[in-house]
């Protein structure tokens, strides 16, 4: 297959499908658009959590346990920090700092999130196009039983405990796509569009709503391929399937079809879902059962190159 391929992707199981495409495709025919919706100040620090996930995985730097952060990771600054009685609920790891302290100066000094997250991944080794879905702020908040809560508020405060009736992205009606993801959408030599194994309300939605993007993917010749994040009724990480059942939908494969209907040609299932095979396929969406399970890197590679497999044959 020749020819560009532009992938969506989150947070931790998006970075793993990303970290196999980057290896298996060459530089000039892969963009990254992360996910920024979960991004947010903290300590007068901007914090990027799904581009920085993103690039320490690709840099092979980040702890495999925890799936966020840096392998080897210290936590001094935490401790003298929680000493002087500040806010220690959202941990930011001592070599961690660098990455935060350098993008915020870089903001504040005028340059854009996609120049700083070039320049920062380059200075790791990387030479793969991870961009940001946008440079404008666009804001991740969760309507719950307990009241609106700012996503990391949700997800790290709360460790998503609380029952969410409605998700929002602030900022997203006056944001643009970067210059990166609108060139890459508009790319007369787009082969495919892969949609990663991440969150559908929180990773990806909020992509889907920077205003353009949507459309431009409606238009998309090429075949738009995701990987489904539920196996077996289940998330392997984040609240993805216990958010679904909050927002009435039961989890499965053919749910997260569902939840992308009118953009996908393909979805790659695990083979324990199988069965929902014929769902899917009156979905209008061609099925690809497989290990969806990434546990190392050779099923990273494996599956990301079944999933350009299926783009390939949705061609
Ligand atoms: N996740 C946690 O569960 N607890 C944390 O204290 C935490 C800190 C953190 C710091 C930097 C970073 O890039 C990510 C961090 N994450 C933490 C992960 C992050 O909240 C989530 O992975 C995403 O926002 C969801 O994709």
């Amino acid at each position: 297959m020749t020819g560009h391929i532009l992938a969506l992707c989150g947070g931790v199981g998006g970075a793993k499908l990303a970290f196999g495409l980057a290896r298996l495709l060459p530089p000039d025919r892969l963009t990254i658009a992360v996910n920024t919706g979960d991004d947010f100040e903290h300590l007068g620090l901007h914090v990027s959590p799904d581009i920085d996930t993103v690039v320490y995985t690709l840099a092979r730097l980040s702890d495999r346990v925890r799936g966020w952060g840096l392998a080897g990771e210290t936590w001094a600054f935490m401790s003298a920090l929680g000493r002087l009685g500040g806010e220690t609920w959202f941990n930011l790891g001592d070599t961690d700092l660098a990455m935060h302290v350098l993008r915020t100066q870089r903001l504040r000094d005028g340059e854009t999130l996609s120049r700083i997250t070039a320049t920062l991944g380059a200075a790791l080794g990387l030479s793969h196009a991870i961009v940001p879905m946008s440079d404008q702020p666009v804001r991740t908040v969760m309507d719950t039983d307990v009241g609106r809560l700012p996503f990391q508020r949700y997800f790290v405060g709360e460790q998503c405990r609380p029952v969410v009736r409605a998700i929002h992205f602030e900022g997203a009606a006056q944001a643009s796509p970067s210059d990166a993801l609108a060139q890459a959408l508009s790319r007369q030599d787009l082969a495919g569009v892969i949609i990663c194994p991440s969150n559908p309300y929180l990773s990806v939605d909020p992509i889907l709503a920077v205003p353009g993007v949507r459309s431009a993917l409606e238009r998309v010749a090429a075949p738009i391929v995701a990987v489904s994040p539920i196996i077996g009724g289940a998330a392997l990480k984040g609240p993805a399937a216990k958010l679904m059942a909050e927002l009435g939908v039961t989890p499965s494969a053919t749910a997260v079809a569902r939840h992308y209907q009118g953009l996908l040609s393909g979805l790659v299932i695990d083979t324990i879902d199988v069965g929902e095979t014929a769902a899917i396929a009156d979905l209008g969406i061609a099925v690809s059962a497989t290990d969806a399970v990434m546990t190392d890197d050779g099923d990273r590679l494996r599956l990301a190159g079944e999933t350009l497999d299926l783009v390939r044959a949705l061609a």
